[in-house]
């Protein structure tokens, strides 16, 4: 069920979870405002998820609330991540649903990197 973004953020969602060490995670980076982990359903063969550590639903909600220092660390940390993954050689693709007709799943700001095959024009 795709999660409405414009509700409130809800600290028992699956990746605040995440963040408080309640729910194991294959973590790949971690830092002062981001973690990154690998997606438990990967949809490539590369398939990280990158979150800010602040309570934010959504990218709608990062992008309006965020101090300028949480959005810096964010940005230069989705872009380190897949730096240290060898991805720039190769290509990567970054992807935040957001809301309903994206289908967002869980309501806790993520980031999606794919990787690691050819990944076509576009996500089905
Ligand atoms: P989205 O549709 O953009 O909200 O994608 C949510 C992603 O989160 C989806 O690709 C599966 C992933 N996911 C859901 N629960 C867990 C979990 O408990 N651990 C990990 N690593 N990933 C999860």
């Amino acid at each position: 069920m795709p999660v409405d973004a414009t509700l409130p953020y809800d600290d028992d969602n699956i990746f605040a979870k995440i963040l408080r060490g309640e729910i194991p995670c294959d973590k790949v980076h971690e830092d002062e405002h981001t973690l990154a982990f690998r997606d438990i359903n990967p949809q490539a063969p590369t398939h990280i998820l990158v979150i800010p550590k602040g309570r934010y639903v959504s990218w709608a909600d990062f992008s309006a609330r965020a101090q300028d220092a949480e959005i810096t660390g964010f940005v230069r940390a989705v872009g380190t991540i897949a730096r240290q993954a060898g991805l720039v050689e190769t290509g990567y693709r970054l992807l935040a649903n957001t809301g309903g007709d994206a289908h967002q799943e869980v309501p806790h700001l993520h980031v999606h990197i794919f990787a690691g095959t050819n990944l076509g024009p576009m996500l089905a």
